[in-house]
């Protein structure tokens, strides 16, 4: 087993591994931006050392200073989470190529799954099928024509190597296909840069389901149940549950089997999960994502294993210690993400900020997984991801009384969060009923009354003015070392800048690209007053929608991108003043 991890993230999971080590008696090296020197995961890590930088290109995605804190802190493996370097097979290989262990799987596997045409490929050789579609790639909108009349509409164009649900066009009817084609072609362009584009029936309500895996390296591979992640939005999860609800045991067993034939026949090893669509007791594949994800717990809670400590395992090379037949599932979990957000009107607006107060709820079946502490900045830098609150009880309808219970008794101030939005899913009939599918919070799910979330607490202004004793990490030489030391309580300044932020008068008006993506936005235009906190600008990276949001108030100056361009870290995009 390894001796010590790094630990190439930050942020709830980056926790969630510390710990996972900590109990595996692995020590763990944390890693950090400039903005996080103090972050929670920082605060658990045994180690850290400064990435430098602000925006995650410049910090969590610099893989020369990775490795350099490799070489420096002496681990053995490299732990990336989710997102950042996750499915990143030149970064899987460039760890390899400094004797370290990727606790992921091979950088092959990645690239195979790393896009739409040869994921898809990898499993029709094994016999597993998606939507029923066309592989051909389109030329012309008579193709499009054609496979409606014969398989009925409506039908989807999808960008060949795209993801995400980006490029993806629905065509109703015959009239619709060419405009649906061009403008696929040229989304695709703008998103991917390749327009390769292909047909697939439409499905018009389908529930989004996923098979958890693990397999290790010596050919074992197993499938932990199922997970519904159905409730979401504009390809955000916001929910997700496990086992999936009124799902019979003979195609979640067909469901597991088929995911698992996906993974072994692309030689994986590690924690994967195939996502699959399902619709009138059909299931069709979709993708398999080659990494640990968000919604990890709720497997955990209903199987009783921990997969992170299982992955790191399987990543020194142990062998499972069960197999298909010792994994049995009991009740019912459900994860419910707490994001930086405020759903007001079920607009989802990003609120950065400091967390003045945090207190999670606990209590029989309640594990919050969080990022972040009373008295913890989110910035805008990053997803803005707090926590994961996830219930367990013996069935789905404890579950969710149990949730709306945890959720209600929540307390975390300072920003806008999701919990008023998840709150209206769980209290939902339609989700109650398991009536709802991937477009039902878009569609149906009537946010409007949801008010402005935002909670201030003085609690933090109110420390005592004497001199305390601190315990303060200080930077040596790029290493965090942790001293105590008599400070003056900063109750003055922290009164000061918290007046001046929010006046948002302070804040920069030059608006720059955080980190590299897609323009897929722009919602103000020259001459348009804008407020601070506003957001300005939809920046899609890494798989993600970026809300960026405007740090001064003020009139539009210019705007220097048009949607669907792709721009740099650090890129001017618009300019207030
Ligand atoms: C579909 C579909 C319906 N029919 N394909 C969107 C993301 C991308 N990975 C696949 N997506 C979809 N593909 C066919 N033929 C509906 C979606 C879809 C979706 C899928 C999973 C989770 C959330 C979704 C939200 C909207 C649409």
């Amino acid at each position: 087993m390894f001796k010590k991890v790094l630990i190439a993230n930050r942020g709830e999971i980056a926790v969630r591994v510390i710990r996972a080590c900590q109990d595996l008696g692995i020590k763990t090296v944390a890693v950090y931006s400039e903005l996080d020197s103090d972050a929670l995961h920082v605060r658990l890590a045994d180690e850290a050392y400064a990435l430098g930088g602000q925006t995650a290109a410049e910090s969590y995605l610099n893989t020369e200073a990775i490795i350099d804190i490799i070489k420096r802190s002496g681990a053995e493996a490299v732990h990336p989470g989710y997102g950042f370097f996750s499915e990143n097979a030149e970064f899987a290989e460039a760890i390899a190529d400094v004797g370290v262990t990727f606790i992921g799987p091979k950088p092959d596997a990645i690239r195979v799954m790393g896009d739409k045409i040869s994921a898809r490929e990898a499993a029709e050789k094994v016999g597993v099928h998606g939507v029923p579609g066309n592989t051909t790639f389109l030329e012309d909108p008579s193709q499009v024509i054609e496979f409606g009349e014969k398989h009925g509409w409506p039908l989807a164009i999808k960008a060949a190597f795209g993801g995400g649900g980006r490029g993806m066009k629905v065509v109703n009817s015959a009239d619709e296909a060419a405009d649906a084609l061009e403008s696929a072609q040229r989304e695709a362009i703008a998103y991917f840069g390749r327009d390769e584009c292909y047909v697939e029936k439409y499905l018009t309500k389908p529930r989004h389901l996923e098979i958890q895996l693990l397999c290790d390296t010596h050919g074992n591979g197993v499938y932990i149940g199922q997970r519904d992640c159905s409730a979401q939005r504009r390809h955000q999860k916001l929910i997700e549950e496990a086992p999936a609800p009124a799902i019979s045991p003979e195609i979640a067993q067909a469901m597991g089997e088929a995911a698992l034939k996906v993974a072994k026949g692309c030689g994986y090893a590690n924690a994967g999960t195939v996502e699959f669509l399902y619709e009138n007791g059909e299931f069709f594949y979709l993708e398999m994502n080659t990494r640990l994800q968000v919604e990890h717990p709720v497997t955990e809670m209903i199987s009783g294993l921990d997969l992170v400590a299982l992955q790191i395992k399987v990543a020194a090379g142990e062998e499972l210690p069960f197999t298909q037949d010792d994994i049995t599932l009991h009740g019912h979990a459900i994860e419910v993400r707490i994001n930086a957000e405020d759903p007001a009107a079920g607009a989802f607006l990003p609120s950065p900020g400091k967390i003045t107060k945090l207190v999670a709820p606990s209590g029989y079946g309640v594990r919050w997984d969080g990022g972040y502490e009373s008295g913890d900045e989110v910035s805008q830098f990053y997803d803005n991801l707090t926590g994961k609150l996830v219930c367990w009880a013996q069935d789905r309808p404890t579950a969710i009384a149990r949730t709306l219970r945890a959720l209600r008794e929540f307390t975390l101030e300072g920003v806008a969060t999701t919990i008023p939005a998840d709150i209206a899913i769980l209290a939902h009939q339609d989700f109650q009923n398991t009536t709802h599918s991937t477009k039902w919070v878009e569609d149906t799910l009537d946010l409007s009354d949801i008010g402005d979330a935002k909670i201030v607490s003085e609690e933090l202004l109110e420390e005592k003015p004497d001199n305390v004793r601190k315990e303060i990490s200080v930077e040596v030489d790029g290493k965090q070392f942790n001293v105590a030391a008599w400070v003056p309580d900063l109750v003055a300044a922290k009164k000061k800048s918290a007046a001046a932020s929010s006046q948002g008068g302070s804040g920069s008006g030059s608006v720059t690209a955080p980190m590299q993506g897609t323009v897929v936005k722009v919602l103000v235009e020259e001459g348009q007053k804008v407020a601070a906190g506003d957001t300005v600008i939809v920046l899609e990276a890494m798989k993600m929608e970026n809300n960026i949001i405007a740090e001064k108030a003020g009139t539009v100056s210019e705007v220097a991108v048009s949607e669907g361009q792709s721009v740099s870290g650090g890129d001017s995009l618009l300019t207030i003043e």
